[in-house]
């Protein structure tokens, strides 16, 4: 019986120029380069082990065994490092989310860049973290970058082999992120589907793409100079263009309830009254991500109390990228992940 191990980390990221539609569906090609922040506080530890005792690979997610369907992305993405490496076995791959539910946000970015790592690992495969990136690519497009931390760019490349996520700057200037999270329920229109649907009826469409690409080289010149009211000016733009695309998609359709609508008011509110800077951006879901300044966070947040539940107010710091565990750090995660769902 033989058994091949990898255990790996990886950190959610918010896209402050957006991934948004595919030109090709099958290998997760974007329409547009984008650009993220990769988050300190939420992320996914994942272990693979590929068993020769396994006659179907299974799936965990925080200690509960997935339906056939999970089971069937999970098994679809070690294939494409089966068909690379020739591994024949089968493997479970054991999850456990450091996205607390009440963050609502999507947790597939975290995923698949750390069950790429982690099987890449496992299966002792020499690659970069860009090649790398091209794996996690094609399990979610979001988690091609994070695999890296700070600031990352998703170039989309020429074809599958360079559509792969760079590092951009660290983002040790003081940068912070707040989440509103106003609603913490499943989406009614899943990204996949939704930027789908944009891509083929909204007109605005064509404009998306061309104006995204200016987007990224402004937003990469005001990083470089660290100048952080552009870059904030250019994800707020950014992001309220994307949800644009999708109020002209026929049959329009919003990611954005009442609840977010009160919540971007009460981010315009605490802006004007503090006089900081903060910036706005959504992604396929209802909550608000505010990128500010990380020594301004303590005052937004009490500011923003007087609007939101306490509860609702999550804060981070940038991230750094994913990285392989071990079989120590795996047990303590587990017990980590217990404790906290003991106190929910
Ligand atoms: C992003 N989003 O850049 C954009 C902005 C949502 C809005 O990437 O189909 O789960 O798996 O490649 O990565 C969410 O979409 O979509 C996303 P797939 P994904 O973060």
């Amino acid at each position: 019986m033989s058994k091949k191990v990898g255990i790996a980390r990886a950190h959610t990221n918010i896209a402050l120029i957006k991934y948004w539609g595919k030109r090709d569906k099958d290998l997760f090609l974007p329409m547009n380069s984008s650009l993220s922040l990769t988050l300190d506080a939420f992320y996914t530890d994942t272990k693979v082990v590929f068993d020769d005792a396994l006659t179907a690979d299974a799936f965990f997610l925080n200690g509960q065994k997935q339906s056939e369907k999970e089971n069937k992305k999970i098994s679809q993405f070690l294939n494409l490092f089966r068909e690379y490496t020739g591994e024949r076995r089968f493997a479970c791959v054991e999850s456990l989310n450091f996205v607390p539910t009440a963050a609502g946000l999507a947790s597939s970015a975290s995923a698949f860049a750390a069950l790429a790592l982690a099987t890449a690992t496992a299966l002792d495969l020499d690659l970069s973290r860009e090649e790398l990136s091209t794996f996690a690519r094609q399990g979610s497009g979001s988690s091609t970058r994070s695999l890296f931390g700070g600031f990352v760019e998703w170039d989309m490349g020429t074809g599958t082999a360079d559509s792969m996520a760079h590092p951009i700057d660290d983002a040790d200037w003081d940068i912070g992120m707040i989440v509103l999270a106003v609603d913490t329920g499943k989406k009614k229109i899943a990204s996949r589907e939704g930027m789908e649907h944009t891509v083929q009826t909204s007109p605005f469409y064509p404009m998306w793409v061309e104006t995204a690409a200016r987007d990224l080289q402004d937003i990469k010149d005001a990083i470089a100079q660290r100048d952080f009211e552009r870059v904030g000016q250019l994800t707020e733009h950014n992001g309220m263009k994307m949800h644009a695309t999708t109020l002209s998609a026929n049959p329009p359709f919003t990611y954005w309830t009442a609840d977010s609508l009160r919540a971007q008011e009460a981010v315009r509110q605490v802006r004007m009254d503090l006089n900081l800077p903060a910036y706005m951006t959504m992604d396929a879901g209802p909550n608000v991500k505010v990128l500010c300044r990380a020594s301004d966070m303590d005052y937004l947040v009490a500011a923003l109390k007087e609007y939101l539940q306490a509860e609702q107010i999550l804060t981070s710091l940038p991230g750094c990228g994913a990285y392989v565990l071990l079989e120590t750090d795996w047990q303590e995660s587990e017990r980590s992940f217990s404790r906290g769902v003991e106190h929910d």
